[in-house]
């Protein structure tokens, strides 16, 4: 560093004595000011003295709190997500069962909610990845409770219950199959549907969180049930390597779960044992379970009861079942959307058939389009107002007026598909032609409504340009059908 000049270092000498003498003078300041006080309040009456005393100590604890609140934040607790309510969840079913959509499994889980809970029994999900010793816990936990414990993953294939007794409290264990199997994605929901009807989860690991096992984690608590993280088989580390991970596990997720506790659940262990003449033979034995801090905290959690944990696990299954009623509520609407698509596509091909064809121009029909634009935004719960439907008419004209000749020879394969088709009227092709175009633009238009919640013109109009390209041959069949039963019956 090159050495500062000697003006400049006076320069920093004289500042920094400027900067000491005017500390040194508020210091001075402060100091009798406090002195003045001091003399002033011992003139007061004893009661006046004491209530100044009084306000000087709490604005000096007061301060002292909100400096150790700032520096000791409260751990963010997670927020619980937003659940719908029984009400709304039972009128979504009867809507869903109004569209014939199949509700079986929905009400099955309804049922089984009310069960639970008229039936008080406190209910513990075991959840954590293939083999971390989930059964073994139960049976540590539950000693005559028979859970099938095995050294190949993936041993328990569905959820078991086993039942017992906390204190007073009637207990029910779910042994949920392990996540992370490899081609258990089937079972791996059928664990997490588990752990969502459960009051409590257990999430049992064998040794630090992988980034999938961290979110799975996450994703539980964020239903804002009780969850603690068991580090089983801590027989398997040294004292430091142990330590090491419960602290670590501790840090990293103690405003996610409850307790992060440390357990041994079971399985074996080797020893040499000696022999009267000598030998020395190797022993194995099971190992003598340590669950001792987890039976605390479930004996804990089960004396606030099953009740008082009961609205949490109400929202936790109310929130899964709107999830699916979602999913069913998606599956109707395409359905709907289909018998609408092709409901216009068969009037488009009777509608070109019998009327008198307006030659080769595929001009598109006003009246049948905007009807079917407007059938979808209903459907997919578009309004009106937002369908710019005149404007979005004249886009597809131009695209389909650009694509005539590719539509027109798509609809030529269609009829050498149909031999038969070839020697009814000349109108025929420009039948097909127009079924072809209404099929597209009903896709088009579903599919933009459905991914986007409104009519993006440039999205569907491309959507539709490369729909109007589509030759499959099943397409091109069913759109040619359409034509053909509709001459056959014109014939008759
Ligand atoms: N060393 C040791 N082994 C254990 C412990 N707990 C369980 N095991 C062994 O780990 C293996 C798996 O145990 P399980 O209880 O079947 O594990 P799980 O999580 O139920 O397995 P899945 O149902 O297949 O997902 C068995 O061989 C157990 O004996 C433990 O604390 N220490
Ligand atoms: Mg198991």
């Amino acid at each position: 560093m090159p050495k500062a000049s000697r003006p400049l270092r006076l320069l920093l000498i004289a500042v920094i004595a400027l900067a000491a003498a005017a500390l040194l003078w508020a210091l001075l300041g402060v100091l009798s000011g406090a002195i003045s006080l001091w003399q002033a309040l011992r003139d007061l009456p004893l009661w006046a003295q004491t209530g100044v005393y009084t306000l000087i100590a709490a604005a000096v604890i007061g301060m002292a709190w909100l400096a150790w609140r700032i520096l000791h934040p409260r751990p963010r607790k997670v927020a619980p997500v937003a659940a719908p309510t029984r009400v709304q969840i039972d009128q979504r079913v009867t809507r869903l069962n109004e569209r014939h959509a199949d509700t079986a499994a929905l009400q099955a889980e309804l049922e089984e909610l009310d069960r639970r809970a008229r039936s008080e029994e406190f209910h513990v999900a075991v959840f954590g990845e293939i083999s971390a010793g989930k059964s073994s816990l139960i049976r540590a936990l539950l000693p005559d409770a028979k859970a099938q414990a095995d050294v190949l993953g993936g041993t328990t294939r569905a959820v078991a219950h086993y039942r017992g007794a906390l204190g007073d409290t009637a207990l029910v264990f779910a042994d949920v199959p392990g996540t992370h199997e490899v081609a258990g994605a089937a079972r791996e929901q059928l664990a997490r549907d588990e752990a969502l009807r459960a009051h409590v989860v257990l999430y049992v690991c064998a040794g630090d969180l992988t980034r999938d096992q961290d979110t799975e984690l996450r994703w539980l608590r964020s239903f804002g049930k009780p969850l603690l993280l068991a580090l089983n088989k801590a027989d398997q580390f040294h004292d430091g390597e142990r330590n090491a991970l419960e602290r670590a596990l501790h840090e990293r997720y103690r405003d996610v779960t409850d307790a992060q506790l440390v357990v041994s659940a079971g399985g074996g262990e080797s020893f040499e044992r000696q022999l009267p003449d000598g030998r020395r033979e190797q022993v194995r034995r099971e190992r003598i379970p340590d669950v001792a801090p987890l039976h605390a905290w479930l004996q804990r959690l089960a004396t606030r009861g099953a009740s008082q944990l009961e609205p949490a696990r109400e929202a936790a299954v109310l929130t899964a079942i709107g999830a699916r009623a979602d999913a069913l509520e998606g599956a109707a609407r395409e359905r709907e959307a289909e018998a609408v698509v092709t409901k216009y596509t068969k009037r488009a091909v009777v509608g070109a058939l019998a009327a008198v064809l307006p030659g080769s121009d595929l001009v598109i029909q006003g009246v049948l389009a905007t009807a079917l634009v407007r059938e979808l935004g209903k459907l997919y719960a578009v309004p009106l107002r937002d369908l710019d439907i005149d404007g979005f008419l004249s886009q597809v004209r131009l695209t389909v007026r650009t694509s005539a000749s590719l539509v027109l020879a798509i609809a030529g394969n269609a009829l050498k598909a149909f031999p038969g088709l070839g020697t009814l009227g000349g109108g025929v092709l420009h039948a097909i032609a127009y079924g072809l175009i209404f099929d597209s633009l009903g896709h088009a238009v579903a599919g933009t409504l459905r991914d986007q919640r409104t009519l993006d013109n440039a999205a569907a109009t491309q959507s539709l340009a490369r729909l109007l390209a589509d030759t499959s041959a099943e397409r091109l069949r069913r759109i040619a059908a359409y034509a053909l039963q509709r001459e056959t019956d014109l014939d008759n």
